[in-house]
């Protein structure tokens, strides 16, 4: 497994479950300097800082680059792939598939989460679920053209109404041609939602592609109640060989909290 922890370069959003803010090539040295082996990357879009920036600080830290979260694309564009409009929904496929490219450059996957939308007055479940199923078809291939995955999380109940437990969101999955698209296991929201984290992980362990690790009350994981041991053994016992990415508050500042999430993923991990 790989210690990953989250950089968002989008200050708007200051206060969202992002451990690392702002600067880029600060947020790489503060990553390095904790011992983490990849980084997750939230940006407003398919870059991040100066041209060959990113490159270069890859090459000097040696760390991987975990993941590329297509959050902005709901949060600062009003883009779903679940929205009525269909141009909306156009443009939530296209803003991914360029993350999707963007990502692929550093082979790191991109994330779905809130930018798959909710079903409500104006859009049935059946119809949000179809152009859901539509987009992860399309989408999937898409990565898989670039030689890499596309991951989907499923989230809590106030966040989407689409998919909130992780073995609905398996058979979702079983019932696409694409195989290019894996999961999610984010902690929080499964704290939320499942009735045992650990064994949930073990039934769908042939679609897990990433966990975002943080505690019960999503800050870094030993801050909460959750009980992390059995998670953390289901994931050694199915060979999960991913990232375990800190997708949590700076809390109760965003040093801190990188210590807090190095100790944690050591004590559990290694
Ligand atoms: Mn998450």
């Amino acid at each position: 497994m790989k210690s990953c922890i989250t950089l968002s370069l989008v200050s708007s959003l200051k206060g969202g479950p992002w451990v690392l803010w702002d600067n880029l090539a600060d947020g790489f040295k503060k990553a390095a300097e904790f011992g983490f082996d990849s980084l997750e990357l939230f940006t407003d879009g398919p870059k991040a800082g100066a041209p060959n920036e990113l490159h270069n600080l890859l090459n000097q830290t040696g760390m991987g680059l975990g993941a590329v979260g297509t959050g902005a694309g709901k949060v600062l564009n009003g883009l779903t792939l679940t929205d009525k409009n269909p141009d909306i929904r156009a443009k939530a496929i296209s803003f991914i598939r360029d993350m999707i490219d963007f990502g692929a450059q550093y082979n790191a996957p991109a994330i779905i989460g809130s930018m798959q939308g909710s079903h409500g007055e104006q859009v049935s479940r059946e119809q949000a679920i179809s152009w859901l199923q539509q987009s992860l078809e399309e989408l999937g291939q898409h990565a898989t053209s670039r030689g890499v995955t596309l991951i989907y999380e499923p989230l809590n109940r106030y966040e989407t109404n689409l998919f909130n437990h992780y073995l609905d969101a398996c058979e979702l999955l079983d019932q696409l041609s694409t195989n290019g698209i894996s999961l999610l296991a984010d902690l929080f929201h499964m704290n939320i939602e499942e009735d045992d984290i650990a064994d949930s992980i073990k039934k769908g362990s042939k679609h897990l592609g990433h966990v975002h690790f943080a505690d019960s009350n999503r800050r870094p994981v030993g801050n909460g109640h959750t009980n992390m041991e059995p998670i953390a053994q289901a994931l050694k016992d199915v060979g999960y060989e991913g990232c375990i990415s800190a997708e949590a508050f700076a809390w109760p500042d965003p040093l801190t909290a990188a210590q807090t999430t190095i100790d944690s993923y050591k004590k559990y991990f290694s």
